[in-house]
């Protein structure tokens, strides 16, 4: 499942049932400068310990990217993953045994992630992953006992409508000089930029 920018996994024994005690690992790539969403199209795993879940990133102990997925609803599609790859892993016990899973994974463009980097404010839905194009996430910003609302998108271009740091608030003091909390950036370069553009713009405020 390595390279190609789109495919489907089937539970293993599909079309049958899948196996008791089955514990199953795919690692899915795309191309390097994509990340990964995953659909659902099948969904019918039997009890609560039969599972499936999706890690992010290269390493099978890394961050899950939802929670195990479980029963016989179809789950929503996933987040979008924080890299070009992630693993899949399955897992049933040896009681009862659903029909199993179809699932397609697609590269898709990104926006990177949205940062609010102490805590005055929050992003929907909040996870791990990269925000894909066509995305939107809210920002709720807390800022100075007021608090407001964004809706933000990630464009074809890769970057979202609104690229300045979200929640803000006046300097301890007084003033206008708007100090950044956090930004919406396409990578962690853009990050790094923007921090260093706030930084010159207080020090010029300071003089
Ligand atoms: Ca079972």
């Amino acid at each position: 499942m390595e390279g190609r920018p789109e495919g489907v996994i089937y539970s293993p024994g599909y079309p049958g049932r899948y196996p008791d005690d089955a514990n199953c690992w795919w690692k899915v790539s795309v191309p390097g400068d994509k990340v990964i969403k995953v659909t659902f199209l099948l969904f019918d795993l039997r009890n609560v310990t039969d599972s499936l879940e999706l890690i992010d990133g290269n390493d099978r102990t890394g961050r899950p990217l939802t929670a195990p997925l479980t029963g016989r609803k179809i789950p929503p599609r996933s987040n979008a993953s924080s890299s070009n790859v992630i693993w899949i892993n399955f897992q049933s016990d040896n009681m009862q045994r659903g029909r199993g899973f179809i699932l397609k994974y697609e590269a898709i463009g990104h926006c990177g992630k949205i940062s609010l980097n102490d805590g005055r404010g929050t992003v929907s839905p909040d996870h791990n992953g990269y925000f894909g194009i066509g995305e939107t996430a809210r920002i709720d910003c807390d800022t100075s006992g007021e608090t407001w609302s964004l809706v933000v998108e990630c464009l074809g271009t890769g970057q979202f409508n609104v690229t300045h740091p979200y929640c803000k608030e006046a300097p301890p003091g007084g003033g206008t000089l708007p100090i950044a909390i956090g930004a919406a950036v396409g990578g962690v370069v853009l990050l790094a930029a923007a921090i260093a553009t706030v930084v010159i713009v207080m020090k010029r405020k300071r003089r």
